[in-house]
């Protein structure tokens, strides 16, 4: 089967009896789910809903007052704050919810990204690089506040918010108290699944004050994070299990996901092509044949991986780093592709694509979109289950409505 673990993201339900959870709801609402198991009742007769990924399986129990969801209400926005209002309001009539004889379809989504850092007043502001160079005219540009401008993507219909903390290679984040307090302010108002990366590694202060890339990871799910996002530590992770043939079992990457679950660690790649003559000339990584010549006429490239912010190549391909993370617990991988970003050119979709058949867990596209085609090439010429984009939400120049319009009828979504 061709689908990826964990089930992440929005699908639909199918009422199997009546409840006072469904008052209010139309019956073709979608709500999150994430999770790599599911309950299989012995008992039919409880069965409250069922949603469809593969096969058919129970995403809802109710026995008198005892509900449970495998979906989460409190990350599925306006259905699932219903969800919840009647759960809590036992006066609430029975519902008999219409539901439709088609399957259930998991929707593919639809990420805001804010990259997020201090510019040279000392001010918190959400920016934006081209092929991450965030200085406009020797200032960091400032595209406004992460925290108002997450609750606008969320209101305009994201799926998920992003927040890359973007000099997270050099600040150490428990230091970066204004990016726990973002998270904090932003899990009040916003609904959807919240992410965050930047600086996700161990660290010692210079009191000698060792913590651990768990510890940091803990402060931010205490602060309203649903998963992490690590970049640069990765990459130096992978470097080391292959050097030495083993997995440590004290990596950031095992160590998060032993504690919290794969679903919750999420990888940030950075990598950029490096063109070459024939796949001999680099016999260590994965080469592919691509359509769109390197400036000699090259027909071939890797993507070489990167770590601060893309100031450093390493000699590791993309693909490898994603598969390596995934077997030592990583749980999706968010690809971005520097020659790409900010460039509103479309994603890199050979890059995406060979990723994507590396792995099982799903792929979150990134860098470059600048139209609704983009977001529809890169759902049916490739496998991601996920699209994220920056620079056209935040100049305005195409809203996450837009996209959402433009997809209706052609791709599975959820409505803005
Ligand atoms: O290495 O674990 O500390 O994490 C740092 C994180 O910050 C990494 O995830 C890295 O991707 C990110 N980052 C570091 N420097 C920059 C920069 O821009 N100077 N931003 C940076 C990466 C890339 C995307 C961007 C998409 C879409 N930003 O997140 O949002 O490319 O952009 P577009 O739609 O405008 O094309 P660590």
């Amino acid at each position: 089967m061709d689908l990826a673990v964990p089930h992440i993201g929005w699908n639909g339900i199918k009422a199997q009896q009546p409840s006072r959870l469904f008052a209010g709801l139309e019956g073709d609402e979608k709500f999150y789910f994430v999770h790599s198991y599911y309950v299989a009742p012995e008992d039919p007769g409880c069965i409250l809903t069922t949603t469809d990924y593969g096969i058919k399986y129970t995403s809802g129990i109710q026995m008198g007052e005892v509900m449970a969801t495998q979906f989460h209400p409190e990350k599925s926005g306006r259905a699932g704050l219903t969800v919840l209002g009647n759960f809590l309001d036992s006066s609430r009539e029975m519902i008999t919810l219409r539901s439709g004889s088609e399957p259930t379809r998991l929707a593919k989504r639809i990420i805001a990204c804010l990259d997020v850092r201090a510019n040279d007043h000392g001010d918190l502001v959400v920016t934006k690089g081209d092929q991450y160079d965030v200085r406009e005219d020797g200032d960091v540009r400032n595209l406004g506040k992460p925290v108002e401008l997450a609750r606008r993507y969320y209101e305009e219909g994201a799926d998920e918010i992003t927040f890359l903390n973007i000099t997270g290679f050099r600040d150490f984040p428990l230091s970066d108290m204004p990016m726990l307090e973002v998270l904090r302010r932003t899990s009040e108002n916003v609904f959807v699944p919240l992410t965050i990366g930047g600086g996700i590694r161990d660290f010692t202060d210079r009191n000698g004050t060792f913590y651990s890339a768990l510890e940091v990871a803990s402060e931010y799910f205490r602060s309203g994070a649903d998963k992490i996002s690590i970049g640069s530590d990765a990459v130096l992770i992978v470097e080391e299990v292959l050097k030495t043939g083993r997995a440590s079992g004290m990596s950031s990457i095992e160590q998060i996901s032993r504690v919290y679950g794969n679903q919750a660690v999420v990888i940030s790649v950075d990598p950029r092509r490096v063109y070459v003559t024939s796949p001999d000339e680099a016999p260590d990584h994965h080469v592919i044949r691509t359509s769109l010549p390197g400036p000699n006429g090259e027909q071939y490239c890797w993507y070489q991986c990167t770590i601060k912010g893309g100031r450093e190549g390493r000699d590791l391909d993309a693909v490898t780093l994603a598969r390596t993370c995934e077997e030592l617990g990583a749980g999706e991988i968010l690809l971005n592709c520097i020659d790409r970003d900010g460039t509103n050119s479309g994603f890199d979709l050979e890059l995406i694509d060979a990723v994507k058949n590396a792995v099982t867990i799903p792929v979150i596209a990134s860098s470059g979109a600048g139209s609704g085609e983009h977001f529809l090439e890169v759902f049916t010429e490739t496998g991601a289950e996920a699209a994220l984009a920056a620079g056209i939400f935040h100049r305005k120049e195409v809203g996450i409505g837009e996209v959402k319009n433009f997809l209706k009828d052609k791709v599975e979504i959820r409505p803005a």
